[in-house]
């Protein structure tokens, strides 16, 4: 190992900055918490190092074997602190109703005693550190800047790889605003104890967002999205309460680039429910000749109009936070060489030889490995060798097929949003909205089967509209409005066109009909085609299709069943999902939009039309 690195020596807090709130707040905070240190960060290679070597001491990271995976390290959660805590997470707006039916809620004032008092002398013991960070690229008017107190030092890592940190931060800071955003393992050390290697309050965690205020409390859990701020706290719950009340959108989708054979370039945001392939789809290899696709981002998005009034993205966050199991070389190999190196891995199985691994990382198991509870573990344990929620965190600037703009300041141009669930049936491969209210509808309407990585009953469907159930920061029926509004703050020929996905479909025998993967190359290109006025498309009640022939199938081994299949309108299907759509918008009682509950009524209506055709093709599209 290389020579012990000492802590650096901090500024005092007036010469660190000069931001009176952020001052303030950091002399509150200081007096609530009791720390026994206060850390600065400052963003460098040798900070991180520092951080890195003490982690290695208490427990919480074992370093990787150099030669096979660079600069990287497994850490080992407690048990019970895997995941996000859907039923801690709190929106606690002044009314009840401006959470909304899908949020849990409390009174801010009753939440900020429960708070003071949980983190009242909760850093005793600990380290406190300091991370102004930056979602977006440093200065770019579509990002934010939010500055987040943690004590601990697993999250001040993951936060340099998933955001941009430190003075660079600060000094476009200046005497701006900032998202305050405090976070403590609500476990503090008596003078006596060790460090733990993996601190959490399993019992008790609180998730706790102020939209009005923009403000973010979390306690208890030291796992991504409930630790690191940045992510969903703020870039979605928060930032969706900013782009309603500024004009712009935060969404839960992936931005990725394509361009075609002829060099012609475009882009495309998409948003999905979890375990729905978002960064498979983001990293994708085309298999179509001369195609190639390049990411922006595999989890969110913020976009806001430019002069020209068209949508302009920027990917807020800095890393990959993806889900480990099932990603390979076959599955995706992007996501596998950007994780080669420079990557902390948390819960997946560690190999004799010092690497990692994690089910359907490769064919063959190895014949021994130490599971992410630290067990021994063999091919016919029985048992899973990673969790099923087990993670890579990575920087985004090692993926091979990272987008030169990637970084820019004014963001990418969107010319298509596409919606998707996981269906087995219903849903057709794809289809195109017939114009933005339409394509609003069907964002509201994603319902998705549920996998492991979510509690409940796995291919139970649930309702996930706009795939933001868990990260919509105020009502939900508002939120639909918005889009809507959106909508009408531009010309429908620069908004971006809006499509429905389904990979997912199966045949009688239950297996896919779709074989996915780079294979969605194809669906992408029609995609394209559609919005430069090319794709041919039939117009039917549920929106337009590719007409026959208009899918490239080409060196594609599907039967003409299996294509039919797959573009059916199935008209029966439809009516019966419009009849618990229609239940589940009664959720959202007077906040739901008029104009979706028209657009239901419409789709309805069309679909119970006598004179359509069996198949419910209407007529050609424009
Ligand atoms: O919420 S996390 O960011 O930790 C992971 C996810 O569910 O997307
Ligand atoms: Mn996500």
């Amino acid at each position: 190992m290389s020579k012990k690195k000492t802590t650096p020596a901090q500024p005092s807090l007036e010469s660190w900055t000069s931001n009176r709130s952020l001052i303030n707040w950091i002399r509150k905070v200081r007096e609530l918490c009791e720390p026994d240190n206060v850390w600065f960060m400052d963003g460098s290679k040798e900070e991180y190092e520092c951080l890195i070597e003490k982690l290695i001491k208490a427990g919480t990271l074992i370093k990787l074997n150099e030669k096979l995976r660079p600069g990287s390290y497994l850490a080992r959660s407690s048990p019970g602190d895997v995941a996000r805590v859907e039923d801690r997470t709190f929106i606690c707006s002044k009314n009840k109703i401006d959470a909304g039916p899908t949020n849990n809620w409390k009174e801010p004032e009753e939440m900020k005693k429960i708070l003071d008092s949980l983190f009242k002398g909760c850093m005793r013991g600990r380290t406190m550190y300091v991370i102004p960070f930056s979602m977006g690229p440093i200065g770019s008017p579509i990002a934010q800047i939010g500055v987040q107190i943690t004590d601990s030092p697993y999250v001040a890592v993951s936060m340099r790889v998933m955001t941009r940190i430190g003075k660079k931060v600060l000094d476009i800071l200046g005497d701006g605003f900032f998202v305050p955003c405090l976070h403590s393992v609500g476990m503090p050390l008596s003078k006596s104890q060790k460090d733990i290697p993996w601190p959490c309050n399993a019992e008790n965690k609180y998730i706790v967002h102020f939209p009005e205020t923009r403000e973010i409390w979390s306690y208890g859990s030291g796992y991504g999205g409930n630790a690191l701020l940045g992510k969903k706290c703020l870039s979605l719950r928060i930032a969706s309460v900013m782009g309603r009340d500024g004009g712009w959108l935060a969404e839960h989708m992936l931005i990725l680039g394509i361009t075609n054979p002829q060099g012609e370039k475009k882009y495309i945001a998409a948003a999905f429910p979890s375990a729905c392939g978002k960064t498979n789809l983001a990293m994708m290899t085309p298999t179509i000749p001369g195609w190639k696709v390049e990411t922006v981002g595999d989890d969110i998005a913020w976009m806001k109009f430019g002069k020209d009034g068209r949508l302009y993205a920027i990917n807020p966050e800095a890393g990959f936070f993806g889900v480990a199991p099932g990603t390979s070389l076959k599955s995706n190999p992007n996501a596998m060489a950007t994780i080669r190196q420079n990557t902390i891995f948390t819960n997946v199985a560690l190999t004799d030889e010092g690497d990692v691994w994690w089910e359907a990382m490769t064919d063959t198991p190895p014949a021994h490995l130490i599971d992410w509870q630290g067990r021994n573990w063999t091919p016919d344990s029985g048992e899973r060798s990673s969790h099923p929620n087990s993670r890579f965190t990575a920087p985004a600037s090692q993926c091979p097929s990272i987008d030169p703009a990637w970084e820019d300041k004014a963001g990418v141009p969107i010319s298509a949003i596409i919606f998707g669930g996981r269906r087995r049936d219903t849903v057709p491969l794809v289809l195109e909205a017939l114009n933005w209210k339409h394509g609003t509808f069907l964002g509201a309407s994603v319902s998705s089967e549920m996998t492991a990585a979510q509690e409940g009953v796995v291919g139970k469907l649930r309702h996930d509209p706009f795939a933001m159930l868990p990260f919509a920061g105020y009502n939900m029926g508002d939120y639909f409005q918005h889009w809507l509004n959106i909508g009408e703050k531009s010309s429908p020929s620069l908004l971006p066109k809006i499509f429905f996905v389904n990979w997912f479909r199966r045949g009688q025998d239950g297996s896919y009909l779709w074989p996915g993967f780079g294979e969605n190359s194809r669906v992408l290109k029609w995609i394209l085609e559609r919005v430069s006025g090319e794709g041919a498309a039939l117009k039917t009640p549920i929106g337009y299709l590719p007409k026959k022939n208009a899918l490239d199938v080409e060196g594609l081994n599907i039967t003409k069943t299996a294509l039919d299949q797959l573009l059916k309108v199935d008209k029966e299907a439809w009516i019966k999902d419009l009849e618990h759509l229609r239940d589940y918008f009664k959720l959202f009682g007077d906040r739901f939009p008029k104009t979706l509950s028209e657009e239901l009524n419409e789709l309805e209506r069309k679909l119970k039309e006598k004179n359509t055709k069996k198949d419910a093709v209407l007529k050609e599209a424009p």
